[in-house]
């Protein structure tokens, strides 16, 4: 095992020279831009677009340059940026750098710092970029309808001086919910709390990317929230550094050892951690967020022998399955037995095959890949982790009476 950072150091001089390592957005993509007289130049389009939650879910969501969320703008403390945002939703828009601190008519909410931008217009907005941190952008026009159609997106800021303490892989996502109901193809914003999709960068697990790292580098995860609930995040393997936020990084003695950190509805937190060797859950949890659609208010069918209902069922809904009655798990097995082929794009409500199995899971889920022999900037998913010999758990015994274990009697 390599010893931190001194061993992972070398292999970075390109982005070291830059003062930080370019961010990698799950999934996702950073927004180029030209170089003009002195000022960095971005331009967004606001449009409809044609998003795949994970294969077997699509729908028409509402973005920026193709994608939901946007593409990630990146800068560094002290720039000036200019930013063309061209309007193509057949409504009016405009937005709003959360968290950034700027002029009051460059604040980007309609009707108060500025007019909205019209289908087909194109806005400019000019700003110096005063701190350093993770933060957002999303529209402050029928917000209802457009944070809800998927329109968002980061804005991460470097600071000018660089770290104090140097990070190896930067990645970065934002939290999101969606009422994209079984058989449709369109996110319901008229939902407030019951969703059908729980996603890191619009993406539902397995179709979320894996964050990779080599053993003993520093990794930041930045996870900012415009969803309609908070989530804790929670990651296996390590206590983590809640290391900063939308108020950038934070001095060090307000840094705070957690393993499950609230990330509140428009809040950013960043943590970090030195990697260790594995395959490391990274999950909201919230347990409805681990999971795809699934029927809301349907009866309890734990422990309930349904056996003469699934015959009654079944006369008049052929194919019709009883389920859940030892839990919801054999859910999973059902389906990719092709048992149970559900509406039309519509995803299991859990799903994911790993090397020992079925994984169960769906929604805010993914995996943290850490292995010693990753060269560094490489962020290729490296496949399952192999425990070494006499380290994972195993089985001892199939009788339910093994062993003497104490037992509380039952009255
Ligand atoms: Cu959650």
């Amino acid at each position: 095992m390599l010893a931190g950072k001194a061993a992972a150091a070398p292999a970075l001089p390109p982005v070291r020279a830059l003062g930080h390592v370019p961010v990698r957005t799950l999934n996702g993509w950073t927004l180029p831009h030209k170089l003009k007289d002195g000022v960095k130049e971005f331009h967004l389009v606001a449009e409809e677009v044609d998003h795949e939650f994970a294969p077997g879910s699509r729908a028409k969501c509402w973005g920026y340059n193709g994608s939901t969320p946007g593409p990630t703008i990146e800068a560094v403390e002290g720039d000036r940026v200019r930013i063309y945002v061209t309007n193509r939703l057949p409504e009016a828009t405009t937005v709003h750098w959360h968290g950034l601190i700027l002029p009051s008519g460059m604040d980007g909410v309609g009707g108060v710092s500025q007019p909205h931008i019209g289908p087909g217009e194109t806005f400019v907005y000019e700003f110096t970029l005063r701190q350093h941190g993770t933060h957002m952008y999303h529209p402050h026009a029928d917000e209802m309808v457009q944070v809800a159609s998927g329109m968002m997106g980061l804005f991460i800021i470097h600071p000018k001086d660089g770290e104090a303490v140097a990070i190896d892989r930067d990645y970065a996502f934002l939290l999101h919910n969606w009422a994209l109901h079984p058989g449709t193809y369109r996110p319901d914003p008229s939902v407030m709390t019951e969703f059908d999709l729980w996603t890191f960068n619009s993406k539902v697990f397995p179709a979320i990317d894996s964050l990779v790292a080599r053993t003993g580098e520093r990794v930041r995860i930045r996870v900012g929230n415009l969803s309609m609930w908070n989530h804790p995040i929670h990651l296996h393997g390590v206590e983590y550094e809640v290391t900063g936020s939308d108020g950038g990084r934070w001095p060090r003695a307000q840094w705070r050892r957690e393993v499950t950190e609230i990330v509140g509805v428009g809040q950013a937190r960043d943590i970090e951690f030195t990697a260790v060797p594995g395959d490391w859950a990274l999950h909201c949890h919230m347990s409805h967020h681990t999971m795809n659609a699934m029927g809301h208010g349907i009866p309890n069918t734990v422990g309930v022998d349904q056996t003469g209902v699934a015959d009654a069922f079944r006369q008049h809904v052929p194919g019709y399955m009883a389920m859940g009655k030892n839990g919801m798990s054999e859910h999973q097995t059902h389906v990719d037995m092709g048992h149970m082929p559900g509406p039309e794009n519509t995803l299991a409500m859990m799903t994911g095959k790993g090397p020992h199995g079925n994984i169960e899971m769906g929604g805010m889920f993914t995996l943290v890949k850490v292995r010693d022999d990753l060269a560094p900037g490489d962020y290729r998913d490296p496949g399952w982790y192999r425990n070494p010999p006499g380290t994972m758990a195993r089985r001892v015994s199939r009788d339910p009476d093994f062993g003497k274990p104490v037992r509380r009697r039952q009255v």
